[in-house]
C-alpha cells in the first residue's frame, strides 16, 4: 500500500436517507477502482462496508464504516454511514473524520426526512458536499423532478454537473457538463465508461445546463465573472479550478447521477471526487482546546506539526479486542508510535497501524496528516479521545449526542450469567455512545437505554452473537410510590408471653399526610417515660422498614409524618425487636384508615414536530393522560410541551416515529410525583396481589 500525503487524500462521507444506496454504491466504486475483485451486493450480504453480522442480517447499515480506493494519484477514504433514523447518531459521530460529503438521494422517492437531517449535519461540520441522485435505473426514476425538489429545499446553489443519459431501464450513462462529453456504461459491468459525443436529443439540455453551471461558478468569483462577461463563457481550464473553489466555499452544490447496483456512472463519480472535492489539508486549521486551561487553540493540518489523532469509532471484537478508528489530525503517525491520550492522561502504543477496507485491515508504516486508519488493542482509549505528541497537547471537541429516548429492563436469561451481563454490556457501550446502562435504585432493575427499540435490540443481538450471552428485555418497571390522604391513629402492640423469655412492645402513633416530596418525618411526643428512651428509635425503625415495603402494592410509602405519643413497656420482656414489631404493626393499622393511594412519576415532555402533525400529537397526548402546557412555533415546526405520566411514555419513541414518519423528536425529564387515578391504581394493586401472596408463603 502506497503512502499518501494530505494533498492526495479525499475523505468522503456518504450520507442520506436509509435505502438510498450508500453502501451499495461504495461497493461499486471499490470494484471499479480495482480494490476488490467482485461487485459486492448489500442484498447478498457481500457488500464491503455492511460487513457486521447485524448489518448482513438486517440489510442496512447500523454503524459507520470505512473503505478506501486508490484512484489515479489520489486515495479516497469512504465513510459509509447509516441513514436509518435511530442509527443517525453514528453518522453524526463519523462526520468528524470527513472533509466532504456525498448526499445520496433516491431517484424515485426524492427528498426524504433523513436527506434533510443529514444535510443539516453537513452544515454543522461545514462540509463541502455534492448531491448524488442514485438508483437512476429504477422504474419511475426521475432526475428532473428530483433536481427541482432539491433546488427548492436547498437553494439555487444546487446545480447539476451531470445529466443522465436515459432513465429507468434505459439509464445507460451520463453527460458530463464540465467537459461536455457523454459517457456510457455496461449495466452490471466494470464501472468503466466509454466516451462518446453528446447524443443529439440531449445536446440542447446539456448546453443550457452547462451555462447554468458556468454562471453559478462565476457568481462568487470576480475574475471569472469578468471573463464570463467578456467571452460569454469560461474555458474548461478556468472552470475546473473555479468549481473546486466554489465547492470548497460551499457556494456550489453539484448534482450527479448514477446507479450503484448497475455500476453506471462509477468512473465519472470517482473522477469527480478526485478532481473536485477538497483534500484534508485544504481545510486549513482545526480548532481544539489546550491540555490544561481549556483555552481554544488552533492546529494546522500538516505533516510538519506535532502528531495528533482523534478516535471517532471503537469496535469491541471478542477476539481482536478493542479496535480504534482514528483520523490523523496533524503530524505523521508512525507505526509503533507512543502517544499520550490527552483525554485520559495515559500513554498508548500504536502497534500494527493499518488502513481499512470494510472488515479487513492492511498494515502500513505511516499515515500522514488527514489520513484515516485503525489500530487494535489500545488500553483505555475510547471514542472521542484525542491522542498525540506529549509535548503538544490538544483536545478536539467530542460530538454531543442526544439523550437516549427509550429504556428497557434487561436481565440475563440464565442466573449464572448475571456477572457476565455487566462486563459484556460495557464492551458494547464502548462502541456505541448512544447506549446507556444503569440500575434503577428503586426497582433494582438493570436498564439498557437507546435511541429506539430496534437500537436496543441490535445491542441485545450483539451480546448474544459476540459474547454468547442471552438476555431478555422487558418494559422497565415504573417506580411507583404510595402515600396517605387522611390522618389516622392506632395502637401497635407486640406481645408474646407464652413460656420462656417473653416479648413485649406497645406504642400509640398518629399518622398525617405531608406535602408532595417531603418524604418522612418522625416526631417523638412521649412524656413521662411511657416508652423508655432507648426503645424509641426501634419504633421508628419498625415504621421505616414497613413503609419501605409498601402497603398497597409493595411500593415505598412516602410523604407522611408519624407522631409517637404513647405506649407501654414491660421490665423484663421489652426489647428492641419487640418495639420494632410494635412500630410496624402500628404503621399497618394506621394505613388501613389513612386512605392510602399510589403515586406515579410525571414527566416534562417536549416534542418537536412539523406543524402539520401538531394536531395529531396533541390528540395522542390526551389519550396518554397528558396535560398540554404550551405550544410554540419554531421555524416550520411546533414544539409541544406537556406533562405526561411516565407509565404512558414507555413506547413513545416508536409511536412518535410512526405517527410522524420519523420527523418528530422528543425529550423527557422527571417533574414530580402525582396520584394515580383510582381505576388504574386498582389494576396495579390487583397485579401485585399474586406475587405478594407468593412472597408471604416463602
Ligand atoms: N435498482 C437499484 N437498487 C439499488 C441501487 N442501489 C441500491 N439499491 C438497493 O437498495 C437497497 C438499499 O441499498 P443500500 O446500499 O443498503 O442503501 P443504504 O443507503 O446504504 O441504506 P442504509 O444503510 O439503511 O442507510 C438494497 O436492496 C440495494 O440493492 C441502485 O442503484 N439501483
Ligand atoms: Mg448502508
Amino acid at each position: 500500500m502506497k503512502i499518501y500525503d494530505g494533498a492526495s487524500l479525499r475523505n468522503v462521507a456518504l450520507v442520506g436517507h436509509g435505502h438510498t444506496g450508500k453502501t451499495q454504491l461504495i461497493s461499486a466504486l471499490l470494484y471499479t477502482a480495482g480494490m476488490v475483485n467482485r461487485l459486492g451486493k448489500v442484498d447478498d450480504g457481500t457488500s464491503v462496508t455492511d460487513y457486521d453480522e447485524e448489518e448482513i442480517q438486517r440489510k442496512f447499515s447500523i454503524s459507520a464504516s470505512l473503505a478506501h480506493a486508490e484512484w489515479g494519484k489520489v486515495k479516497i477514504n469512504f465513510l459509509d454511514t447509516p441513514g436509518y433514523n435511530i442509527f443517525l447518531h453514528e453518522t453524526e459521530g463519523a462526520l468528524v473524520a470527513a472533509d466532504s460529503a456525498l448526499v445520496l438521494v433516491h431517484a424515485v422517492s426524492g427528498i426524504e426526512v433523513q436527506t434533510e437531517k443529514t444535510w443539516s449535519f453537513c452544515e454543522k461540520f461545514n462540509l463541502p458536499r455534492a448531491l448524488v441522485i442514485n438508483q437512476m435505473d429504477r422504474d419511475r426514476a426521475g432526475f428532473a423532478r428530483t433536481l427541482e425538489a432539491l433546488q427548492k429545499s436547498f437553494g439555487r446553489t444546487v446545480i447539476p454537473v451531470q445529466l443522465p443519459s436515459g432513465e429507468e431501464k434505459n439509464f445507460r450513462g451520463i453527460v458530463d457538463l464540465v467537459y461536455m462529453k457523454a459517457y456510457t456504461y455496461e449495466a452490471g459491468g466494470s464501472g468503466k465508461a466509454k466516451e462518446e459525443e453528446i447524443p443529439a436529443d440531449l445536446a440542447e439540455a446539456a448546453t443550457q445546463a452547462h451555462e447554468a453551471l458556468v454562471e453559478m461558478v462565476a457568481e462568487g468569483n470576480d475574475k471569472l465573472m469578468e471573463e464570463f462577461f467578456e467571452k460569454g463563457t469560461i474555458p474548461v481550464e478556468d472552470l475546473v479550478p473555479g468549481m473546486r473553489d466554489a465547492i470548497a466555499a460551499r457556494r456550489l452544490h453539484p448534482v450527479l447521477a448514477c446507479s450503484g447496483l448497475q455500476n453506471i456512472g462509477s468512473e465519472n463519480l470517482l473522477n469527480f471526487v478526485a478532481d473536485f472535492l477538497p483534500s484534508p489539508v485544504e481545510r486549513g486549521e482545526l480548532e481544539g482546546l489546550d491540555g490544561e486551561g481549556g483555552n481554544a487553540i488552533k492546529r494546522k493540518i500538516a505533516d510538519d506539526q506535532p502528531a495528533a489523532v482523534y478516535v471517532f469509532k471503537t469496535v469491541a471484537d471478542p477476539f481482536a479486542g478493542r479496535v480504534s478508528y482514528y483520523k490523523v489530525m496533524s503530524g505523521t503517525l508512525k507505526n509503533e508510535a507512543n502517544l499520550s491520550n490527552f483525554s485520559r492522561g495515559s500513554a498508548e502504543r500504536f502497534s500494527h497501524i493499518g488502513v481499512v477496507q470494510g472488515k479487513a485491515q492492511a498494515a502500513i508504516a505511516e499515515l500522514h496528516a488527514g489520513d484515516i486508519g485503525a489500530v487494535a488493542k489500545l488500553k483505555d482509549t475510547l471514542t472521542g479521545d484525542t491522542l498525540g505528541d506529549k509535548a503538544a497537547p490538544i483536545l478536539f471537541p467530542k460530538v454531543k449526542l442526544a439523550d437516549p429516548a427509550i429504556s428497557f429492563a434487561i436481565e440475563a436469561k440464565s442466573r449464572g450469567d448475571e456477572d457476565k451481563l455487566s462486563t459484556a454490556v460495557h464492551r458494547i457501550l464502548e462502541e456505541d455512545l448512544m447506549l446507556r446502562f444503569s440500575r434503577d435504585p428503586q426497582t433494582k432493575e438493570f436498564l439498557l437505554s437507546g435511541a429506539g427499540q430496534q437500537h436496543v435490540e441490535v445491542a441485545v443481538s450483539k451480546l448474544k452473537r459476540r459474547f454468547n450471552l442471552e438476555v431478555t428485555l422487558k418494559a422497565p418497571k415504573i417506580p411507583y410510590r404510595e402515600t396517605i390522604r387522611a390522618k389516622a391513629e392506632a395502637q401497635g402492640k407486640h406481645k408474646k408471653q407464652t413460656g420462656g423469655h417473653g416479648q413485649y412492645g406497645d406504642c400509640w402513633i398518629k399518622m398525617e399526610p405531608l406535602a408532595r416530596g417531603a418524604g418522612f418525618e418522625f416526631v417523638n411526643d412521649i412524656f413521662g417515660g411511657a416508652i423508655p428512651r432507648n426503645f424509641i428509635p426501634a419504633v421508628e425503625k419498625g415504621i421505616v422498614e414497613a413503609a419501605s415495603k409498601g402497603y398497597l402494592a409493595g411500593y415505598p410509602v412516602v410523604d407522611f409524618r408519624v407522631i409517637l405519643f404513647d405506649g407501654s413497656y414491660h421490665d423484663v420482656d421489652s426489647s428492641e425487636i419487640a418495639f420494632k414489631l410494635a412500630g410496624s404493626k402500628g404503621f399497618k393499622k394506621c394505613m388501613e384508615q389513612a386512605k392510602p393511594c399510589l403515586l406515579e412519576p410525571i414527566m416534562n415532555v417536549e416534542i418537536t414536530v412539523p406543524d402539520n402533525f401538531s394536531g395529531d400529537i396533541m390528540g395522542n397526548l390526551n389519550g396518554r393522560r397528558g396535560r398540554i402546557q404550551g405550544m410554540d412555533p419554531k421555524g416550520g415546526s411546533t414544539v409541544v410541551k406537556a406533562q405526561v405520566p411516565l407509565a404512558e411514555m414507555l413506547t413513545y419513541a416508536s409511536d412518535l416515529t410512526s405517527m410522524t414518519q420519523g420527523r418528530g423528536t422528543y425529550s423527557m425529564e422527571y417533574s414530580h410525583y402525582d396520584v394515580v387515578p383510582q381505576m388504574i391504581a386498582d389494576k396495579i394493586v390487583a397485579a401485585h396481589k399474586p406475587s405478594a401472596e407468593a412472597e408471604e408463603e416463602e
